[in-house]
């Protein structure tokens, strides 16, 4: 699953990659345009908990590549960001939140309606190509009516992800890389002066497109990420954010990809696996190792807090908070899980 960062030229994506990778990225001037590619962990309280209580000889998180799309000139977003933005499973726009260097106040609410804008334009194209050749040919009438439905949501100026269509309609629609389709959050990257504010306008923009959205000063978290781990934390105290703001940043970013973390424990590892939701408990056991997946018996499975609060998976079991499930389960997020197969 990758991730990219896209917004209007000087928003502050390469600040808030800079932020989320702790890699040491051109911003300004010197990176104007420029992409970056990054893999980052996963912040996840559960994950800590549970390693806590294991004392595991490894912690591993789950993880998610973030790419920095640059693309767009001053003149805004070209075709370029345009066609960069086809390769990635989901977008969060970086909107920014803070006077630029010629001390242009925000103009929040404008950069959404742009991006909008400019998406719901470069999919009409692509849709309107592909209805002129379905007219010609007469190749395929289902797909034809579907597309005509999918310029009339365009023309109405509503994205697609917010359309109502079948599963099997998303899977026909799928190889057009419509970019309204992709799941979108936004971020709204603020001067520090304004950490901890939830602007109304950008909250009223986001609801009204049922979009998420976090709150962030990038080059306050950019700071913050080449502090060591436990320093991080006391320092988004002193601001009075319960935790660094990139930390739910990621976890946002996670959650619109439809990943979900399936746990495993053990005095060897705890770790989150990521999951697309909706796995089969052998599919899920397929991601640890395929003989898992192929002599799969039954998953034993316990809620990560329930485990937390008994102690040990024994416990839990006395306490009938330990389930066992068959081949048809579907992994929950939270779930620690333990596989019984036989190869
Ligand atoms: N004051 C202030 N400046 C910021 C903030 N975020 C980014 N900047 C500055 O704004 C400028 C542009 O930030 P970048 O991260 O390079 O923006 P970008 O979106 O990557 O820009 P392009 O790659 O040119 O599209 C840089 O000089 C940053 O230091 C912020 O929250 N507050
Ligand atoms: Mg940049």
């Amino acid at each position: 699953m990758k991730v990219g960062l896209v917004g209007l030229p000087g928003s502050g994506k390469s600040t808030v990659f800079g932020a989320l990778t702790g890699l040491a990225v051109r911003t300004g001037y010197a990176g104007a345009g420029k992409s970056n590619i990054g893999v980052v962990k996963v912040p996840d309280p559960r994950v800590n908990a549970l390693a806590e209580m294991y004392q595991p000889k490894k912690t591993t998180y789950a993880e998610i590549a973030f790419s920095d799309l640059g693309g767009g000139r001053a003149s805004g977003l070209d075709r370029n960001a345009l066609n960069a933005m086809r390769e990635v499973d989901a977008l969060c726009q970086v909107v920014r939140g803070f006077a630029d260097a010629a001390g242009a106040p925000p103009n929040s609410i404008g950069e959404i309606g742009e991006l909008e804008t400019e998406t719901i334009l470069a999919d009409l194209e692509i849709t309107e190509n592909r209805i002129a050749r379905l007219e010609k040919d007469r190749s395929d009438a289902r797909e034809l009516d579907l597309l005509k439905r999918i310029r009339e949501a365009l023309e109405a100026e509503r994205p697609l992800r917010a359309l109502a269509l079948e599963p099997q309609e998303r899977r026909r629609l799928s190889g057009y890389a419509f970019l309204t389709a992709k799941p979108l959050l936004l971020v709204l990257n603020v001067a520090e002066a304004e950490i901890g504010s939830q602007p109304a306008d950008v909250e009223e923009a986001a609801a009204k497109r049922g979009l998420g959205w976090v709150v962030l000063s990038a080059p306050v978290e950019m700071d913050i990420a080449q502090m060591a781990e436990n320093e991080q934390q006391t320092f988004a105290e002193s601001l009075g954010l319960p935790e660094p703001a990139k930390n739910r940043f990621i976890r946002a970013a996670y959650a619109i990809t439809d990943l979900i973390s399936m746990l495993t424990v053990g005095p060897d590892e705890c770790r989150a696996w990521p999951v697309t939701r909706g796995t089969t408990a052998p599919r899920a056991a397929g991601k640890i190792h395929s003989d898992i997946e192929r002599g799969f018996i039954r998953a034993e499975v316990t809620h990560w807090r329930d485990l937390i609060e008994l102690g040990s998976e024994a416990l839990c079991r006395e306490a009938g908070k330990l389930r066992v499930e068959g081949r048809d389960y579907i992994v929950q997020d939270g779930d620690v899980v333990h596989f019984r197969f036989n190869v």
